[in-house]
């Protein structure tokens, strides 16, 4: 298994589950810019989307989009507490909270990163959107450990990962405790740490 990556983006989630589940993968690293991956293939030969991640697995099978290969390395290898099972309803809330996680969140997070939109844009239009949203997972939090509750599931990972974004934004967290207290619990996680070094991005 190969996993597509670009560090400190949405890839990362997977690669925060692959340690969840103890599963040994390869990496490879792409060049967002100029789609090259670090064995200097093209990448979009193998992800004609450009986007990262993908993952690679049976030998030439390549799965795309971020929520579908998390759910799919979670159905595969059993994982019921990182997504329960079909018909059981903690599944649908926990890809409730997925999907606003890349729906919501990711979609108005990373206009922010974006040189095209004038900073005026990004104040007026994207970061209240982003901070009602934001606001909502914080009122969560305040009785929930993780957003299932007392277990971390997929929606966890991707999560973490829109609050690296904001601390690179370096966006005061004041307003959200509860998101504050979750981002510094995330980072003590075995899986998380050992991610997070794979990254180079210790110094969060
Ligand atoms: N629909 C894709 C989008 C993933 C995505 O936006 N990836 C970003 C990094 S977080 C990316 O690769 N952007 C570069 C590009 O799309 O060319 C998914 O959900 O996996």
């Amino acid at each position: 298994m190969k996993l597509y990556y670009t560090s400190s983006v949405c890839s990362l989630a997977v690669r925060i589950i692959l340690h969840e589940l103890g599963l040994s993968c390869e990496y490879e690293a792409v060049n967002l810019k100029t789609k090259q991956t670090e064995t200097g293939a093209d990448y979009l030969k193998i992800n004609p989307k450009g986007a990262v991640p993908a993952l690679l697995f049976n030998g030439n099978e390549i799965l795309t989009e971020n929520i579908v290969i998390l759910q799919y390395l979670a159905d595969m290898y059993n994982a019921t507490e990182l997504l329960p099972s079909v018909g059981d309803i903690k599944r649908y809330r926990t890809l409730e909270w997925l999907n606003f996680v890349s729906t919501d969140l990711h979609r108005y997070c990373a206009p922010l990163f974006w040189s095209k939109f004038s900073d005026e844009t990004k104040q007026n239009i994207f970061t209240p959107i982003l901070n009602n949203k934001l606001s909502i997972v914080d009122r969560h939090l305040h009785n929930h450990k993780f957003l299932m509750g007392d277990l971390l599931t997929l929606p966890d990972s991707y999560l973490f990962v829109i609050l690296i974004w904001l601390a690179k934004l370096k966006v005061q967290m004041a307003e959200w405790p509860n998101l504050s207290r979750y981002f510094t619990d995330m980072k003590q996680r075995k899986s998380v740490q050992q991610a997070l070094e794979e990254e180079d991005l210790v110094d969060l």
